[in-house]
C-alpha cells in the first residue's frame, strides 16, 4: 500500500460534500491501492450536521479511508493536504448582486488561500468548485503567493461532460466516443464549449452532426443553461454531477490525459491564444499526472474567438470588481 493521500474538502456538510466524500474514501480518485485521509471543514453551524456525515462515512468501513478530521478550523483543515477541493462558498441570494456575492465568497477565499500556504504540503493541488469558482481561485491564488501558480485549478469538467453527453445523444454514439472537448473561459452561462474541434470516435463533430444549426444554437444553449435547468427541475442546484466532475478533474489532473485527447481546466492565463495573463481561464489542458500544459494549436474560428472573447470580458470584468474590493493586488 501506498502511503495516504490528504485530502481536504470544504463545505463537507453540503450537497456536493455528501455526494463526493463517499467516492473519494471509495478509492474513486486515485484508484484502489491508494489510501487517503480526509480533512473535512465547514462553518461552525454546520458540525452537528457534518458529524452525521462522519457517522456515515464511518459506517461504511472503507478499507482504503486512513481517517477523518472534521473541523471548522481552517489550519487544522488543510494541515498537510496534497490535494484540497475547495466547495463551500454562499450561494447567491434573490436580490443579491454579483459584487455581493464576490465580496462574500471572495473573502472566504482569502482565508483559504493563506490557509493553505501556512499549513498545506509543499505538493499541494487545489480545485476551486465553489462559485463563481474561476474568480474565486484567483482570489485564493493571490492570497498564497508561495504556492506555485501552476498548482490552482477551477472547475469546467462538469461543462465539458455535459457537452460531452449532449453530442453522444444527438449523434446516437456512447459518450466515450466523444473526445477532444475544449471548454474555454469562465464557469458561467458565457463559457463556450467548442464542439469545432471535438471529436466523435476520432471524426469531427461537424462531420457526425450534420445539423450545424443546432450545435450553433440549441447545444450552446443546453449546456450553457444546464445548470438553471436542473435547478428549475429539482427545486436545487446540480450536485452528484459536480460531485462527479471533481473527482474526473482530479483523477485526470494526477493519472493523465489519454494520448491525443485533452480535458478542461481553468488555470492560471500564460498569454496562450491570446487570452489576458492572470486571468483563471479554462483552455484544454493535457497531463502526464505530474506536469499538465495548455494545449496550443487547436483551431480557434471566427465564430469561436467571439465566444471567447465575451467569455474573456466577463472574467476581466470580475477581476476589476475583486481588485475594486480590495480582495486581490
Ligand atoms: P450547499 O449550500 O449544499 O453546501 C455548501 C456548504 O458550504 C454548506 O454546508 C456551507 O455550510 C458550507 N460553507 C459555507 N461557507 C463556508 C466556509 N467559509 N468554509 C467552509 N464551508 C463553508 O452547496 P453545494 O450544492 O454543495 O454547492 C457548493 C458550491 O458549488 C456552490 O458555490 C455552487 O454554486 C458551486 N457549484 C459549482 C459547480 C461548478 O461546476 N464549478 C457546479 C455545481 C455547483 O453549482
Amino acid at each position: 500500500m501506498n502511503p495516504p493521500i490528504t485530502v481536504a474538502v470544504t463545505g463537507a456538510a453540503g450537497q456536493i460534500g455528501y455526494s463526493i466524500l463517499f467516492r473519494i474514501a471509495s478509492g474513486a480518485l486515485f484508484g484502489p491501492d491508494q489510501p487517503v485521509n480526509l480533512r473535512l471543514i465547514e462553518i461552525e453551524p454546520a458540525l452537528p450536521a457534518l458529524g452525521g456525515v462522519v457517522m456515515e462515512l464511518d459506517d461504511c468501513a472503507f478499507p482504503l479511508l486512513n481517517s477523518i478530521t472534521a473541523t471548522s478550523s481552517l489550519d487544522e483543515g488543510f494541515k498537510g493536504v496534497n490535494w484540497a477541493i475547495l466547495v463551500g462558498s454562499v450561494p447567491r441570494k434573490a436580490g443579491m448582486e454579483r459584487a455581493d456575492l464576490l465580496n462574500i465568497n471572495g473573502k472566504i477565499f482569502i482565508g483559504q488561500g493563506q490557509a493553505i500556504q501556512r499549513n498545506a504540503a509543499a505538493d499541494v493541488r487545489v480545485l476551486v468548485v465553489g462559485n463563481p469558482c474561476n474568480t474565486n481561485c484567483l482570489i485564493a491564488m493571490n492570497n498564497a503567493k508561495d504556492v506555485p501558480a501552476d498548482r490552482w485549478f477551477a472547475m469546467t469538467r462538469l461543462d465539458e461532460n455535459r457537452a460531452k453527453s449532449q453530442l453522444a445523444q444527438k449523434a446516437g454514439a456512447p459518450v466515450s466516443s466523444v473526445t477532444n472537448l475544449a471548454i474555454w473561459g469562465n464557469h458561467s452561462s458565457t463559457m463556450y464549449p467548442d464542439f469545432f474541434n471535438a471529436k466523435i470516435g476520432g471524426r469531427p463533430v461537424t462531420d457526425a452532426i450534420p445539423d450545424h444549426d443546432w450545435l450553433k444554437g440549441g447545444f450552446l444553449t443546453t449546456v450553457q443553461q444546464r445548470g438553471a435547468a436542473i435547478i428549475k427541475a429539482r427545486g436545487l442546484s446540480s450536485a452528484a454531477s459536480a460531485a462527479n466532475a471533481a473527482i474526473d478533474t482530479v483523477r485526470t489532473l494526477h493519472s493523465g490525459t489519454p494520448a491525443g485527447d485533452f480535458t478542461s481546466v481553468a488555470v492560471c492565463a500564460d498569454g496562450s491564444y491570446g487570452i489576458d495573463k492572470d486571468l483563471m481561464f479554462s483552455f484544454p489542458i493535457k497531463t502526464d499526472g505530474k506536469k499538465w500544459e495548455v494545449v496550443q494549436g487547436v483551431p480557434v474560428n471566427e465564430f469561436s474567438q467571439e465566444k471567447i472573447k465575451a467569455t474573456e470580458a466577463e472574467l476581466k470584468d470580475e477581476q476589476a470588481a475583486v481588485k475594486a474590493l480590495g480582495l486581490i493586488s
